[in-house]
């Protein structure tokens, strides 16, 4: 049986008071059971604190992005060899926004993740069409090119170990959810996708999640799906108890 992994993606909210407050309140509520994965993913200037709180707790922090280089003259980036040093787990890699907004590619995702596993983090890399896309009847195609290049060049156990959260741009942060039944065939191909590359064992393993507009409404009938292992929420996980009752559900 594969674990559920609920990650909350705060995105570009809250100040560090706010970061804080929500991890007191719901540090202790997150159950302590192997069925569920609770992370929080969030803005830089957050980690080291998060990380201190939830030292010892069932909480992950995770970070949103990071550059694939170690260090250099890569003014505002932020390294996988800091996040590592500060006790992050996690991060978000080829979020929709970070490849609309700042032009993130197949490529950058693919260096980012090698990257991750070279210092011992678990990336979330994230994939979806968009709703011309849907509409042209490019999706499976299109998700299956973005995995492909995601975990090109990484072995069998890297894969295994990858969280891939299947997110259609178009269900993002718009109220629109996909269907649990859509949401799950796409899945459904990415698995598949993940035994073409790896092996079926492999693909029995690896975590997929859905994101995009998931709520404490709709999360029951979402994880019910037989491939979708969690989900990756937005606007839902910024409340401590509408984030507690997206991890109950999974636990
Ligand atoms: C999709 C999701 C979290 P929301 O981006 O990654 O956000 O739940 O607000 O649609």
């Amino acid at each position: 049986m594969r674990k559920k992994v609920i990650a909350g993606n705060w995105k570009m909210n809250k100040v560090l008071t706010e970061a804080n407050q929500f991890v007191d309140d719901v540090v202790n509520k997150v159950p302590a059971n192997d069925n569920v994965e609770a992370i929080v993913c969030a803005p830089f200037p957050f980690l080291t604190s998060l990380v201190e709180k939830t030292k010892g707790t069932n909480l992950k922090v995770s970070a949103q992005n990071m550059h694939f280089e170690d260090n250099g003259a890569f003014t505002g980036e932020v390294s996988p060899v800091m996040l590592k040093d500060l006790g992050v787990t996690h991060v978000v890699l080829g979020h929709s926004e970070r490849r609309e907004y700042f032009a993130e590619t197949d490529e950058t995702v693919n260096k980012k993740t090698k990257a991750a596993f070279n210092h011992g983090l678990t990336p979330i890399v994230c994939v979806g069409e968009t709703l011309e896309q849907r509409e042209a009847n490019e999706t499976k195609g299109l998700v299956e090119m973005q995995v492909k290049k995601a975990l090109d060049g990484l072995s069998d156990e890297q894969i295994t170990k990858t969280i891939i959260a299947y997110e259609p741009v178009w269900a993002i942060g718009t109220g629109k959810t996909a269907s649990s039944e859509d949401a799950n065939e796409v899945c459904a191909h990415i698995r598949n996708v993940v035994k073409d590359v790896a092996s079926d064992a492999v693909a029995e393993k690896v975590v997929i999640q859905y994101g995009g507009s998931v709520k404490p409404a709709n999360v029951d009938e979402l994880l019910s799906q037989s491939d979708i292992d969690g989900a990756l929420v937005g606007g839902a996980s910024l409340e401590a108890d509408s984030f507690i009752q997206l991890v109950e559900a999974g636990a």
